[in-house]
């Protein structure tokens, strides 16, 4: 069902938690159509950055990227809507948030982030992402007990 409602992760990232970009997200989300079903503050370790991270792990910025999203905590939230993955993408803009201020400049990356890596935002890129993150950020306790000291803010 092409209208059915769709479920995707959004996450604002340490430096727009520590930038205090959360409560100008969530206005941006709800005026676009979203309804934000859970949300929850996550400290990443080490272990579940690499989790979150996995498809990545060969690249370059890999450990950086490791170490940003670990140094402080971030907000996750399961947004729902028609085409949510989509549409949360177009939302958040390009990964590079100096692209993003040139080609969209409505887009959240382009008033929040800073560049490639401070970029404010996450969004998955597909179905099969925003099941797994989902499931990881919500849905494994165990996961959780052992990598993440929760609730921190
Ligand atoms: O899905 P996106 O977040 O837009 O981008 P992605 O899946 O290609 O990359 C995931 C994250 O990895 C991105 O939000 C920030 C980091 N990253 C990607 N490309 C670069 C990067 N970090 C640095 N430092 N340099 C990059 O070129």
């Amino acid at each position: 069902d092409v209208n059915a409602v769709e479920r995707t992760l959004a996450m604002v990232k340490p430096d727009g938690v520590s930038g205090s970009h959360v409560e100008a997200i969530k206005t941006l989300i709800r005026d676009a159509g979203f309804t934000i079903a859970a949300e929850r503050y996550w400290h990443f370790s080490e272990a579940v950055a690499k989790e979150f991270y996995a498809e990545h792990s060969e690249r370059g910025f890999f450990p950086n990227l490791v170490e940003f999203i670990c140094s402080g905590p971030s907000l996750a939230l399961i947004l729902e809507k028609e085409h949510a993955i989509a549409d949360w993408r177009l939302l958040i803009g390009p990964t590079d948030s100096s692209r993003a201020r040139e080609e969209f400049p409505k887009s959240i990356r382009a008033k929040f982030g800073v560049d490639s890596q401070k970029n404010c935002v996450h969004g998955s890129d597909s179905r099969q992402a925003a099941i797994r993150e989902i499931a990881l950020l919500f849905e494994q306790d165990q996961t959780a007990k052992k990598s993440m000291q929760h609730d921190e803010l």
